[in-house]
């Protein structure tokens, strides 16, 4: 058996080490990424998985160390998966935090992995959903994924997991920011951290005020809860939460629903992504185009219609040649 196929086997049967060797091949963009992802994929889609997303510093990842310890104590398997949107100059904050949850959590069997925008070759949110599918595989029945809330990293997160918590802090300011960020439309359960601080009550009025005036239909009423993490007080409260979700998922094919709509999205960006990786392969390799803008240039062509050209040329060469991956 090839070396490969062994580390794939064992990561099937559990193994945290075979795993984590895969996923940093992943990462990496290594050769036999695809190869990974394709054995592995017929074993995915057992796991729940959970994201967790909020502005910096909300308190997410004390939040994810006890949900994390509650999901042990109830016997469910753990994985966890830290993505950090940053350069990997500021990275060092999240390689802390994997640090500081690995001591917390000795005693139990967590599989934690750090993500960032500095390591991952092929984009952030497509390496994070291929890793977590590789832990979905391995067993993990539950799997969380933290994000910073900032920019394009909520929205990913929406589309990799089943039930979005999204963490505030009394500091949160007023609710139109926090619909400006778009948390709004992506929270399935709303998290008010840092709850033994002044404001907490009022913030979460206002997230009460903002889904009962939003026009949306909704069919699940995106519950509140006031939790203070670092002092470990409503955490209960919110793993019940976390599990009424679940259980509306699994009502009405909805789970079935949501993961169709996100494999429609993926299914969407891999085939662009391949599409125009094609395109491009001759064009720069050639560096054809600055002949092309000085045909535009002198107006001997316009460029719709020298867009429209290469296009079908560059498909037409591609399929004689045979040369589709
Ligand atoms: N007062 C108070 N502090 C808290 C609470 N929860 C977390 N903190 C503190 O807030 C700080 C940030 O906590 P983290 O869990 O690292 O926050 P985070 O959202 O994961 O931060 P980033 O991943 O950097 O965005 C730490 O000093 C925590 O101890 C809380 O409920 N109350
Ligand atoms: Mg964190």
């Amino acid at each position: 058996m090839e070396e490969i196929d062994r580390l794939i086997e064992k990561s099937l049967e559990g193994e945290k080490l075979a795993t984590a060797r895969l996923i940093s091949m992943v990462e990496r963009g290594d050769e036999r990424a695809s190869y990974i992802l394709r054995k592995v994929y017929p074993h995915s889609g057992k796991a729940y998985y959970i994201g967790v997303t909020g502005p910096p510093g909300a308190g997410k990842s004390t939040l994810v160390d006890r949900l994390v310890k509650l999901f042990c104590v109830n016997d469910y398997s753990v994985g966890v998966i830290g993505v950090d949107p940053c350069s990997p100059f500021t990275g060092g904050a999240l390689l802390g935090d994997r640090v500081r949850m690995n001591i917390k959590h000795k005693e139990w069997d967590v599989f934690f992995r750090s993500m960032s925008a500095g390591r991952v070759m092929g984009g952030l949110a497509k390496t994070t959903k291929e890793a977590s599918r590789i832990l979905d595989a391995s067993g993990r029945k539950i799997i969380i994924i933290e994000t910073v809330g900032v920019g394009q990293s909520e929205l990913d997160i929406a589309q990799a997991t089943d039930t979005v918590l999204v963490v505030l802090v009394p500091e949160s300011g007023d609710s139109v920011q926090v619909m400006k960020a778009g948390l709004m439309e992506i929270a399935d359960v709303f998290v008010v951290n840092k709850a033994d601080r002044p404001g907490a009550e009022n913030i979460a009025l206002s997230i009460q005020g903002m889904l009962d005036r939003s026009l949306r239909k909704r069919e699940w009423k995106p519950p509140i809860f006031l939790t203070s993490a670092s002092l470990n007080k409503g955490l209960d409260q919110l793993y019940d939460g976390v599990w009424s979700h679940y259980r509306h998922l699994h009502h009405d094919c909805r789970l079935e629903t949501r993961r169709k709509a996100q494999l429609k999205n993926e299914l969407r960006q891999l085939i662009e992504a391949q599409f125009s990786e094609v395109i491009w392969r001759n064009i720069i390799n050639n560096s054809k185009l600055e002949e092309l803008v000085e045909d535009v240039w002198e107006q001997k062509i316009d460029p719709q219609t020298i867009a429209r050209k290469i296009v079908r040329e560059q498909l037409r060469d591609t399929f004689e040649n045979n040369t589709v991956g």
